[in-house]
Formats: structure tokens, sequence, C-alpha cells
């Protein structure tokens, strides 16, 4: 089973299959782990250890000095398989292989259309049908209750600096198209004027890819139309791995853009 899957852990792999999992788990996870080379076996196969991110004391595992207890580095997979960049929910479904379904692909607006995948073990997976996740249900029966007085949606993400507005199911314009671009245009020279990043503006599926089952198209279908996606910093230097000295002026500029919103909803 894929290296992404929920049993790989519960199953035994072979050395060069542990080779390539080092590999893998540690590029994955650069901000938390290091693959150091120790030194090599008789039989001239390579020893590393993984180093997980401490400041400075330790605690040394190994797995496997003895070679018929597979149980042993069968653990030490285990211990170390976490995913820092992991996207999708939590959830299991029939036989599926792999967990979690993306949870923005997973509201019932042109539900795994294109863009979005049927393929459990996929990032953009949409989950069996829409709304199958816990969570998307509870967000959807909450705005479908309150929707009359809710006049805004806005969801935050990261990253790639963008104010996305529906639709992103389709490449048709929405029938609110030019309201909500010059919405968005002001939302970015707002974020200009606080903190002079640039951030892009547009409908989803123009400005970043076709992706249906997302929650803002979801909620303008609904009827609230002022329906927005915020994509935080940055462009790419850190990631989803922002550094924390930049969640203060993130979160200044992405307050300007919301308060833009908020104002021309007071004044429309
Ligand atoms: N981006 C969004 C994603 O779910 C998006 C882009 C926006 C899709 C609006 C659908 C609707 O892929 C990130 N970074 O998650
Ligand atoms: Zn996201």
């Amino acid at each position: 089973s894929p290296r992404s899957s929920a049993s790989y852990y519960e199953q035994y792999h072979s050395l060069n299959e542990i080779y390539s999992w080092m590999e893998e788990i540690t590029e994955m996870n650069a901000d938390l782990l290091q693959k150091i080379y120790i030194g090599s076996s008789f039989e001239k196969r390579p020893l590393y250890i993984l180093k997980v991110q401490t400041p400075k004391s330790a605690i040394w595992i190994d797995c496997g000095i003895h070679a018929r207890e597979w149980i042993a580095p069968a653990f030490c997979l285990w211990f170390i398989g976490h995913n820092r960049l992991w996207r999708k929910s939590r959830s299991k479904h029939g036989n599926n292989r792999c967990i979690g379904t993306d949870m923005n692909r997973n509201f019932d607006a042109g539900w795994c259309g294109k863009g979005a995948s049927h393929n459990d073990c996929h990032e953009i997976y949409c989950g069996p049908y829409p709304e199958s996740e816990p969570e998307v249900k509870a967000v959807a029966h909450f705005l479908q209750k309150h929707k009359d007085h809710i006049k805004a949606y806005i969801t935050i993400h990261s990253y790639s600096q963008m104010v996305l507005f529906p639709y992103s199911y389709t490449t048709n314009k929405s029938k609110d198209h030019d309201e909500l671009l010059s919405v968005a245009n002001k939302v970015v020279l707002a974020i200009r004027k606080t903190t002079q990043k640039m951030y892009e503006s547009g409908p989803g599926a123009q400005t970043i890819y076709l992706a249906p089952g997302g929650s803002d198209d979801w909620a303008y279908d609904l009827g609230i139309k002022y329906s927005f996606t915020f994509e935080l910093r940055d462009r790419g230097t850190h990631g989803f791995l922002l550094p924390p000295n930049l969640i203060k002026p993130t979160c200044i500029e992405a307050l300007s853009g919301i308060k833009t919103i908020a104002l021309h909803v007071i004044n429309n």
C-alpha cells in the first residue's frame, strides 16, 4: 500500500522501501526532520538516523538491532509517521484505502466535476457523496439555517496571496461577477495600503484552477452574494510553513481586507 495510506504503517517493509520512506518523509517534513548518515553496515548498507528537531537535549530510539524482530523497525516507522502537510479531513469511508476527504471538494456545488478526484488516496478526493464529511455537513446546515442573516461568507486558506470569488466549479461568470470583482479589487488595494503586499483577485476557476465542491461556491449558490476565499501569504517562499514572525503582518492585512468587504456590505 502507498506511503500515504492508512495501512502503510501496519505492514512490514523491505529495507529499500524503508530507505525510500526515509527520503520522502524527511523531504515532506523538512522543518521537523533531518536524515543524517552515521556510517554503514558490514555489508556496506548506509545507516541513517532521523533527527526530530529539538532545541537541545534528545532521546535516542533505535529499532531492529536484532534482524528477526520485525516489529521493532515497524515501530520506528510508525513513531515518525506524521505529516505536517496533511490537507484532508480524517474520515474513513467503506473500503477506502486512504484516510480523509478534501473538505473544499465536498460541498454540493458542482460536486466532483473536473478539478476533483474520486480516488480516495488523492489530495483532492471529493468524498463518496456531497456533504459526506460531518464537518462540511455542519457548516452547510448552519449556513442554510441562517442564510437570511448572513450577508457575506469568507473562507481563509493559504497560500498564494489571492482574493477569490465564485465560480471555481465552472469557468462561467456568476451573475454578480462585476460587483464581486470590484469588491475583490478594493480588498487588494486595502491590503497593498496596509502592508505593501501584492494580492491577486479574480474568480477561482480563472485565477487559480478549476475546483468543484468548494465552500464559497456553495455559499454563493445558496444566496450569500458576497462570498470570498482569501489565500493568505506567502507566494511560495515558505509556502504552508509560514514562519511565526509573519503571522502578525499577514493577519493585519487580512483584517483590512475583511473590513473592506464589511463596508461594502453595509453600503449595498
Ligand atoms: N486553495 C483552494 C482549494 O481548495 C479554492 C482553492 C478556492 C478551491 C475556492 C475552491 C474554491 O484548492 C487552497 N489553498 O486550498
Ligand atoms: Zn486550502
